[in-house]
């Protein structure tokens, strides 16, 4: 074979398969020489570099590649150049396997490493923590009074909202025309029922079933047909006392709404009875007590009289009594109510009582 021919043999097509490989691969060669060209790969970048390595295997060791073709020469090369020619082959195929293998190991790990790394939690970071709840405003306060009376020997009743006229205003000595029974001032259900004006009704039913003597406060909510305004809203919070035993008297009224403001406001709080009327309470007052934040100089919160009006007392009308079953002649009692909403645009100063019901959580947050 002259020097021309051996131009055409296979072994130099192998050499021009190698040389393609070779230029082709480049790319990917850093993959095994450089650590930071892996590891500067994001994982969709790396996908794509594994799949293009795929196909490059296939172009240059599938059944189309020149090396498959260089293959089916071997058969046709002369005998003694056989061995070498086919040592060239397996010296190319090696070369590029391990070259293809290496790469694509290096891919699969970083690949790996990346997916481990995204899906892996850190359990040395802290927890989140879910919100705590806490008390409406009206409930901090409504449960400080409660502690206060059940600690003077109280128990707390409730009862219902809707009632009847009986409860609402026959069994206080309310008469038949009063204002208060009117569709002006009390919210009806279309079959009669009246939305509950004050929590006395649950004093009544409670000396129908326990009879007396009875201490007790009945907390909880009232309606009254009023325009909402800073100070006025119809729904609102009240608790009514009550005492009923043999020798109670105007002492025992005014020494245990002392106590429970002393107890409320601090020790050094002063009580004041003003001369009213209700017509459940005979006779009645109305109670003021000294203002807790000027202790009496004159603020903002007393409107500058160093008194602050909170509520309503009295001795239980003996009608009241008997309309109960209880003997006026054995038995005497007093009774008080004020609002608890009220208290606590007091307490907290608030100069809306309507933010109490409007339950805008980053008000409501504040108070605990
Ligand atoms: C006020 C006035 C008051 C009562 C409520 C009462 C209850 C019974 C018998 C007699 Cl069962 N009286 N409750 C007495 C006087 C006043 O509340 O200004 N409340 C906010």
């Amino acid at each position: 074979m002259s020097n021309s021919q051996t131009e055409q043999l296979p072994a130099h097509q192998v050499e021009a398969a190698s040389k393609a490989f070779e230029q082709e691969f480049e790319r990917f060669a850093r993959f095994t020489s450089d650590l930071n060209a892996l590891s500067s790969l994001a994982l969709d970048e790396a996908l794509a570099e594994e799949r293009a390595l795929s196909e490059l295997r296939v172009r240059h060791s599938g059944k189309k590649s020149a090396l498959a073709a260089a293959k089916k020469l071997i058969g046709r090369v002369a005998p003694e150049e056989r061995p070498a020619f086919g040592q060239l082959i397996r010296d190319f195929e090696e070369k590029l396997v391990s070259r293809l293998d290496a790469v694509e190991l290096n891919l699969k790990n970083h690949i790996e490493q990346v997916r481990t790394a995204r899906e892996s939690i850190d359990v040395t970071l802290p927890g989140r923590r879910p919100p705590y709840g806490h008390r409406h405003p009206i409930t901090i306060i409504r449960e400080r009074i409660e502690d206060i009376f059940v600690a003077l020997g109280y128990v707390i009743e409730d009862g219902r909202e809707i009632e009847t006229d009986f409860y609402n205003f026959t069994a206080l000595n309310i008469p038949d025309n009063h204002p208060a029974r009117g569709e002006a001032d009390t919210f009806y259900t279309t079959d009669g029922f009246a939305l509950r004006s004050q929590t006395s009704t649950v004093q009544i039913h409670a000396m129908q079933r326990r009879g007396v003597p009875i201490r007790m406060i009945a907390p909880g909510r009232v309606f009254r047909r009023d325009t909402p305004d800073p100070t006025h809203n119809p729904m609102f919070y009240q608790v009514e006392g009550l005492c009923v035993d043999r020798g109670i008297t105007m002492a025992h009224l005014k020494g245990t709404v002392t106590e429970f403001l002393r107890r409320m406001f601090g020790p050094e709080t002063v009580t004041r009875f003003r001369p009213s009327y209700f017509p459940f309470t005979e006779p009645s007052a109305e109670f003021d007590f000294s203002c807790f934040k000027c202790k009496g100089a004159g603020c903002r919160i007393c409107k500058n009289s160093g008194w602050i009006e909170l509520g309503g007392s009295g001795m239980v009308h003996p009608d009241v009594l008997r309309m109960v079953g209880v003997d006026p002649q054995v038995y005497s009692g007093f009774a008080f109510g004020l609002g608890i909403d009220r208290m606590c645009a007091l307490m907290y100063e608030l100069d809306d009582i309507r933010l109490l019901f409007e339950n805008d959580v980053r008000f409501l947050e504040q108070f605990e």
